[in-house]
Formats: structure tokens, C-alpha cells, sequence
């Protein structure tokens, strides 16, 4: 844990249509018309065009929690109490969760991905998202994080295993930023450094080091509304305008 906070931006990712068992969990719970969000934190608002799934831990219990009369949030209850503390919610207070619904339960359901190449994608399994760090909700670029593309690589290879359907976890991984050395430097850097799943944990770091490294400052947007301009000019650009368009929130820890 490092000394200073961590300024996340929390990223509202709006359910669309819930797999069977979450359905279950959260029927007759919050109104006809309320609207529920997956919350993950992301430190990479910039890369957010390249979205393609979203990971929840599949043992991690999560709750519906108010945010205001019709937006509920999926976060952990750590989260959510940090989102109170902080004045994120309508009301003051200890935060009012309407249910429980178990990650595993999660997988499937499909939500809008705000500025994302694809509109919708998949809640996926990822077993080492930590339910003690940001939201316990993380959202899947594999263009630029290594991380996400050996889970989801992993998720593709054995889709059966996991539960999933193969397709939820093959969505097109589309460029976003330029580095010196690739334009998908997640891709990539797993490669190069010879990372099979998402078990090799040492060379993760360390591909994860690299990319984090490079995208920042010698990075180029690819795309979106700053194409041109360095990573380092357009993340908080971007930041800003998810942030205008009520599409995201600043969350820190
Ligand atoms: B980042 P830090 Cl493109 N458990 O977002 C595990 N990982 C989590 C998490 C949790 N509970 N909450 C957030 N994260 C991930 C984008 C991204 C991220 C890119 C590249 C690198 C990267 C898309 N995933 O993170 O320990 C989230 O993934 C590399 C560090 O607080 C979040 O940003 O520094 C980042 O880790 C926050 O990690």
C-alpha cells in the first residue's frame, strides 16, 4: 500500500440484462425503473475505448448499494462505505444496500461499457481481482494491460472450465495507444515475456511494470476525440469528459 492516495476513476458500467442467478438475487429489491451499475475503479481512463469485459472475483460477495433514488451500484461493501465517507452518495450515512449477490453469480451478465469500442460486454471471472483494493470491480482492456490479456486469453482457452461462453471473452482487441514499440503493448509484452496465464504472477509484474511505464509517457491516443495527442495530455482530458457526461466518478482510497 503506498502513502499517498490513489485518485481512481470509478466508471459506471450500466446492467442490461442480468445472468439467471443475479436476476434472482435482485429481483423485487429496488424499483421497476431504478437503474444498476457495475462500479470498477481504473487508474487508465484513457484506455476505457478499449474495454472488451468485466472482471469481478468470482468468491467475492458484493452488494447492491443506493446511490441515489434510481442508481444502484454492484461494489464492495469496503467500497461503499469509502463512497459514503467521500459524499458520492444522495444520502448521508451508513450506505443502504438493497441486496447481496455473489460474484460467480455475476458471470454473464451484460452491461453498456461507456466510451467502448463495443457497446456491451460480459461480467467475467478473474480470480485475482482483490475485494480489498478500489471497488473489487475491474473492467477488462487487453490492448493495455497485461493482466486483463492473460485472463482473458486464459478465459478463451477454457471457456468450459470457467463457465462462460467462448465468444464473451473473444471480443476484438482494438488499438488504442501507440508506444515506440507496439500499438497493443499488452499483447505484446505477454508474448515477449513468455506469460502463459494468468499464474505466472512474477512476469505479470513485471510486463505490467513495462506497459505502464511506456503507455504513460511515450504513449500516443490512437484514437477517440485526442487522437494525436500523449497519454500524458489526454488521460485527464478524458477523465474529465466520462466524468461531464456522468458517465464515471473520481473515487479515491
Ligand atoms: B487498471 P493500483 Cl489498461 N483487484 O485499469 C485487482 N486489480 C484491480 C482492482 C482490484 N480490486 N481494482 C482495480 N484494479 C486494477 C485499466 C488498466 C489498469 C490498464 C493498465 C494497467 C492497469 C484496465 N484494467 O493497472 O494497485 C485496475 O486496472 C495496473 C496497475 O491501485 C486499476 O487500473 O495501482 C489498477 O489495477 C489499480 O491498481
Amino acid at each position: 500500500e503506498g502513502v499517498l492516495p490513489q485518485e481512481y476513476t470509478a466508471l459506471k458500467l450500466k446492467v442490461v440484462e442480468w445472468a439467471p442467478k443475479a436476476a434472482e438475487a435482485v429481483k423485487g429489491k429496488i424499483p421497476e425503473d431504478a437503474k444498476v451499475y457495475l462500479v470498477p475503479a481504473t487508474l487508465r481512463a484513457e484506455t476505457m475505448y478499449g474495454q472488451t469485459c468485466c472482471f469481478v472475483g468470482p468468491s467475492i460477495t458484493y452488494g447492491l448499494y443506493k446511490a441515489s433514488e434510481k442508481e444502484y451500484f454492484v461494489i464492495t461493501e469496503r467500497a461503499a462505505k469509502n463512497m459514503a465517507y467521500q459524499g458520492i452518495f444522495e444520502k448521508e450515512g451508513v450506505p443502504e444496500k438493497a441486496a447481496d449477490v455473489l460474484g460467480s453469480d455475476l458471470i454473464g451478465t451484460v452491461v453498456n461499457a461507456p466510451l467502448s469500442f463495443h457497446k456491451e460486454v460480459r461480467v467475467l471471472p478473474m480470480e485475482s481481482v482483490l475485494a480489498t483494493k478500489g471497488t473489487g470491480v475491474v473492467t477488462s482492456v487487453p490492448s493495455d494491460s497485461p493482466d486483463d490479456y492473460a485472463m482473458v486469453t486464459e478465459l478463451a482457452k477454457k471457456a468450459d472450465f470457467y463457465g462462460i461462453k467462448k465468444e464473451w471473452a473473444e471480443l476484438e482487441i482494438i488499438p488504442i495507444i501507440q508506444t515506440p514499440t507496439s500499438d497493443l503493448l499488452a499483447p505484446y509484452l505477454v508474448k515477449k515475456l513468455k506469460i502463459a496465464s494468468p499464474k505466472d504472477v512474477k512476469q505479470l509484474l513485471e510486463a505490467k511494470e513495462l506497459a505502464y511505464k511506456e503507455g504513460f509517457y511515450q504513449g500516443v491516443m490512437k484514437v477517440g476525440e485526442f487522437a494525436g495527442e500523449k497519454v500524458e495530455a489526454a488521460k485527464p482530458k478524458v477523465r474529465e469528459q466520462l466524468i461531464k457526461a456522468g458517465e464515471a466518478f473520481a473515487y479515491s482510497e
